[in-house]
């Protein structure tokens, strides 16, 4: 549970880091999880997940892997994200017992060559009625400067939404907003950084020589309505924490008639939501849900 003193500063900043929720031990065994989870998926399909805009911010080559939704391949980082020290601080940020999953995201920025997130806000990804949507990312190993450590813009929550670039994933102009102008919140294992979807962050290049690996966890109030069905997937609007008062009626998922389905080849539009597996995907959007196999060419994927 936060202090008035945590909460007052997450209120006035519109991020929190908070020190050691977790231990060093078990951090390391959450990490050693994920990267046994990367290599099993890198063995049938690609993982990389590097931004098109991440090349506005470096010529270098970099890479990122990654894998959404980890409750699907794990349940050590189930039981990771329904634990009560992590959602019990999400129900005091969002300021409702209830929590609910929107997505989440294991990265793991490689030794000297990580990719960097140029800025944004998350909200152009998902927008919702409410704006309760925050973040937590937890730390499972050290995040230094040098290993492109996630940094944000104090206050910049109470800006509201932002319009963003949407080519090669929504983000600011580098030039308005540098990613050194930022705050950058060095962090430790078992540390996790909670910040809102509207507080604009993002993240330099892992130039250590040591793997930067985190889970991103996307959290709502069950009664706060996606304001546009984007960005659906597996898994999305699964209780964390309390009840959904709303039995699912506030936030469905996949009832809509243009909900794509499931798996299969896409080639051009847009896939909402669901997993891909072993195919192709060229120059559509994926919003959420897992791709295992298969090319992404063009696309978005936040
Ligand atoms: O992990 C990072 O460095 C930043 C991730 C991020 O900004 C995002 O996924 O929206």
């Amino acid at each position: 549970m936060l202090s008035p003193e945590q909460l007052n500063f997450y209120q006035e900043n519109g991020y929190l880091h908070v020190k050691g929720l977790f231990t060093r031990e078990e951090a390391a065994a959450f990490r050693q999880e994920a990267h046994a989870l990367i290599d099993r998926l890198q063995k049938i399909s690609t993982v990389e997940a590097t931004w098109e805009s991440a090349r506005e911010v470096t010529m270098t080559k970099t890479s990122l892997l990654h894998c959404h939704d980890v409750q699907f391949q794990s349940a050590l980082l189930t039981r990771l994200i329904v634990d009560e020290r992590l959602t019990g601080i999400a129900a005091d940020i969002i300021g409702s017992p209830n929590v609910q999953l929107h997505h989440n995201k294991l990265f793991i920025k490689p030794p000297e060559k990580g990719s960097p997130f140029p800025m944004h806000q998350d909200r152009p990804f998902f927008p919702h009625d409410k704006d309760s949507m925050i973040a937590a990312i937890i730390h499972f190993d050290d995040a230094p400067l040098a290993k492109g450590c996630v940094r944000v813009v104090p206050g910049s929550h109470k800006l509201g939404p932002i319009e963003h670039l949407h080519t090669g994933g929504w983000h600011l102009p580098l030039d308005q907003y540098p990613i050194e102008s930022s705050v950058a919140c060095e962090a430790e294992a078992g540390d996790v950084l909670f910040f809102s979807y509207l507080t604009i962050h993002g993240s330099g290049v892992n130039v250590s020589n040591e793997a930067r690996t985190t889970l991103l966890v996307q959290m709502r109030d069950p009664l706060d309505p996606p304001s546009a069905l984007t960005h659906l997937s597996r898994g999305q609007g699964m209780m964390l924490r309390g009840v959904d008062p709303s039995t699912g009626k506030a936030t469905p998922v996949g009832k809509e008639p243009h909900d794509a389905p499931a798996g299969g080849t896409m080639a051009g539009g847009t896939m909402a939501g669901g997993t891909m597996a072993g195919g192709t995907m060229a120059g559509g959007t994926m919003a959420g849900g897992t791709m295992a196999g298969g090319t992404m060419a063009g696309g978005t994927m936040g």
